[in-house]
């Protein structure tokens, strides 16, 4: 007997269903997404720079675009050598899929897949990190943007996704102690490289004229950043995804921050963020 291919997917289709058969499950109507961790190696500071962790072969993970009551399928996969899981920060998903280990789920062995099915059923901007040896997976840059975009599109010309993200490395551009007791017990310890994506001081293209919205991510865990903007107006949209009737730009703590700039004819638009504390690292 010759089966087509037509034939078969009918045969499928028939039985009880795909997912009792060991196919993968498949986000009908909306995305599908592969991530993977593992150790990586990359210049931030100018040496390079070991025992990096990122979801992304050399850079911060991808800004993940998911969309607004559409069913999302992140096929993750564990490639660093220790376990990790993936939480979705600030997403209202089912408990299984929230990625705390130990809790809502096993932690993933190197080598261990997992597959996150959920439909975001709000928009906004968020974040995805470890949620297992956290603190130190974190510090070592795993964690991304992940963007819910609206069923209805809003219509800015632009959008810009910003990782906020301070690493501690020597002047050898090597990890030093990634937290300090003393600096543990009061406001925690500070990075000595800021980063925006991963790049110290980047500049960004944005259109001129255009409406942009910022989409503004801290995945530090000690730093409030303050920020001000020059060369253009801009105001506060949203805070942690809920929308804001609030004017200015002007400080960032741990936070999802959406802001729109209208740019300007020629103008340079400057991001700028106060500088640590020295005694803090
Ligand atoms: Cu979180």
């Amino acid at each position: 007997m010759q089966i087509t291919r037509r034939a078969m997917m009918a045969g499928l289709a028939g039985t009880a269903g795909l997912a009792t058969l060991g196919l993968p499950r498949s986000a009908a109507g909306g995305v599908t997404v592969d991530l993977a961790a593992r150790s990586i190696r990359a210049s931030l500071s100018g040496p390079v720079t070991e025992g990096l962790m990122s979801y992304a072969g050399g850079g911060p993970g991808p800004v993940i675009r998911l969309r607004q009551g559409k069913p999302a399928l992140i096929r993750f996969e564990n490639r660093l050598a220790e376990m990790t899981t993936v939480h979705w920060h600030g997403l209202r998903v089912p408990h299984t899929m929230d990625g705390v280990a130990w809790v809502s789920q096993f932690p993933l062995n190197p080598g261990e897949t997992f597959d996150y099915v959920f439909t975001p059923q709000d928009a906004g901007t968020f974040w995805y990190h470890p949620h297992c040896n956290t603190f130190e997976q974190l510090s070592r840059g795993l964690n991304g943007v992940l963007v819910v975009e609206e069923a209805l599109d809003p219509g800015f010309d632009a959008e810009v996704a910003l990782n906020l993200r301070d690493f501690r490395l020597g002047a050898d551009g090597q990890f030093i102690d990634l937290s300090k007791p003393r600096n543990a017990a009061r406001g925690g310890t500070l990075g000595t490289v800021m980063t925006v994506n991963w790049a110290v001081e980047p500049t960004i293209p944005v259109p001129t004229g255009g409406l942009v919205r910022l989409r503004l991510v801290n995945t530090d865990v000690t730093r409030v950043h303050r920020l001000f903007l020059a060369g253009a107006e801009g105001r506060v949209v949203a805070l942690d995804g809920h929308p804001l009737d609030r004017h200015l730009l002007h400080y960032l703590g741990s936070k999802r921050t959406a802001a729109t700039i209208s740019s300007l004819d020629g103008a340079r638009l400057l991001l700028v963020g106060g500088p640590p504390f020295p005694e803090q690292i």
